[in-house]
């Protein structure tokens, strides 16, 4: 109902004055509450990342799916339970990663502030921190002060998550939904500049795009011939194929490039090419200086989606079950 009503005042406001980010969350937020509550996020989160170097990926991808459903509240932290089945068990995220190690930097911070810092607050700091650690210095602001959400529901999920078979209407309207825009989409797409997936995202491109046998026109043909090396039966549900072939692990405007050369890997990464105006995007965005600006301004809006905040919600004790 809160939450309702939350959403309510910021279509208004939307409409009003043409933003909405923030929504109730500050800057070092927990500075008086947990004075170190970031930095042993930020610790905790480089010393998993050293030992495994694909975490950052699969933070990312867990947080946009977060803030995809219900906003970032940590609902797809939880697990299903005799009741109830949850969003983590929703076709888009059986290829989610990374959850146990959440749950244990949620631990660390627990030992030093109990039931102060939320899971929705410790999942958009690790992703940050995992993606920038490379970098030394952070990539982009994280305003905190989310609450944890008491529902997590399969069927939300599948209706929120976009699907790597989306053309860009469906894309635009998609990010519509969660207000984010065209730029936002395009800019938001470049996290596929690390990570993987599985041949199941993009099996169709290679072997009946349109029932005839044939192949997607527009992913490139030299590309499609190495893909069908790795992926050779549709029910292959183990090989891996980085989304950026060249710099997987490496958060660069790389995937723009790529992207260019038609190597986009899902068809809702080449849908970014057929419209004009996200065209265009994608050609400012192969600067890196221009794709890490816009991608800070992006993440943090997405952010700041439906976040739950003030007495709305929990300070959830585990990540994986509700209070
Ligand atoms: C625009 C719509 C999007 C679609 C259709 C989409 C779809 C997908 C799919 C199908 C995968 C592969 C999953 C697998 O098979 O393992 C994937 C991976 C990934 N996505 Fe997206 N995605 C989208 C937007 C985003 C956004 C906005 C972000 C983050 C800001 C993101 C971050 C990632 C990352 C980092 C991975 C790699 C995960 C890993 O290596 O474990 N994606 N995405
Ligand atoms: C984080 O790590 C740094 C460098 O190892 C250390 O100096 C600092 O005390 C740690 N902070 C916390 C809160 O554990
Ligand atoms: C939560 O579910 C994950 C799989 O989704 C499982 O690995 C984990 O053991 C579960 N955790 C608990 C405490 O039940
Ligand atoms: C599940 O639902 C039943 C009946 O509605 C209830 O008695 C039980 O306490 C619930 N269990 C959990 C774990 O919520
Ligand atoms: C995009 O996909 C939607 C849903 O599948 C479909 O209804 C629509 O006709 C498609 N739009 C274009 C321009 O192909
Ligand atoms: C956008 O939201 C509307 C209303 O909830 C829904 O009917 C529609 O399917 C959504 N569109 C996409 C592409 O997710
Ligand atoms: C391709 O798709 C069409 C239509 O769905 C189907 O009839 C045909 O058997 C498929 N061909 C192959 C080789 O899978
Ligand atoms: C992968 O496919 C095999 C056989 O088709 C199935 O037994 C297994 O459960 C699947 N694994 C996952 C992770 O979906
Ligand atoms: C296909 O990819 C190769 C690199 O593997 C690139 O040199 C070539 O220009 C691409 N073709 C098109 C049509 O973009
Ligand atoms: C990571 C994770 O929780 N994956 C789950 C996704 O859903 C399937 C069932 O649909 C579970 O078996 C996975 O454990």
């Amino acid at each position: 109902m809160r939450k309702q009503a939350f959403i309510l005042l910021c279509v208004v406001v939307l409409g009003v004055v043409g933003t909405c980010h923030g929504g109730g969350l500050k800057k070092n937020y927990y500075a008086s509450k947990c004075r170190d509550a970031e930095e042993i996020i930020k610790n905790a989160t480089e010393k998993r990342v050293a030992i495994d170097p694909t975490l950052p990926a699969k933070f990312l991808r867990m947080h946009f799916h977060d803030c995809f459903v219900r906003g970032c509240d940590a609902s797809v932290l939880v697990n299903s339970t005799a009741n109830n089945t949850a969003e983590k068990d929703a076709v888009p995220n059986q290829t989610l990663g990374g959850f146990s190690v959440i749950d244990d930097i949620k631990a660390e911070v627990e030992k030093k502030c109990p039931n102060v810092v939320s899971c929705a607050d410790v999942l958009a700091l690790a992703a940050r921190d995992a993606v920038s650690s490379k970098f030394k210095r952070p990539l982009w602001e994280v305003l905190t002060g989310r609450r944890d959400g008491r529902v997590s529901r399969i069927s939300e999920a599948l209706a929120n998550i976009p699907s790597p078979f989306s053309n860009f209407t469906t894309l635009v309207q998609n990010f519509a939904n969660h207000s984010l825009n065209v730029r936002d989409l395009v800019v938001l797409s470049g996290a596929h500049t690390i990570g993987v997936s599985h041949c199941s995202g993009f099996f169709n491109r290679l072997y009946n795009f349109t029932g005839k046998g044939d192949q997607d026109p527009s992913l490139n043909a030299t590309y499609a011939a190495f893909l069908k090396t790795r992926c050779k039966s549709p029910t292959d549900n183990t090989t891996i194929t980085p989304m950026d072939p060249i710099t997987s692990l490496t958060f660069d405007s790389n995937y723009y490039v790529v992207l260019k050369q038609k190597r986009g890997l899902f068809q809702s990464d080449a849908a970014l090419l057929t419209n004009g105006g996200s065209s265009n995007l994608v050609n400012q965005l192969l600067n890196q200086n221009k794709f890490f600006a816009e991608f800070a301004q992006s993440i943090k809006k997405m952010g700041a989606i439906g976040v739950l905040t003030g007495n709305a919600g929990e300070i959830r004790k585990k990540c994986f079950a509700i209070n």
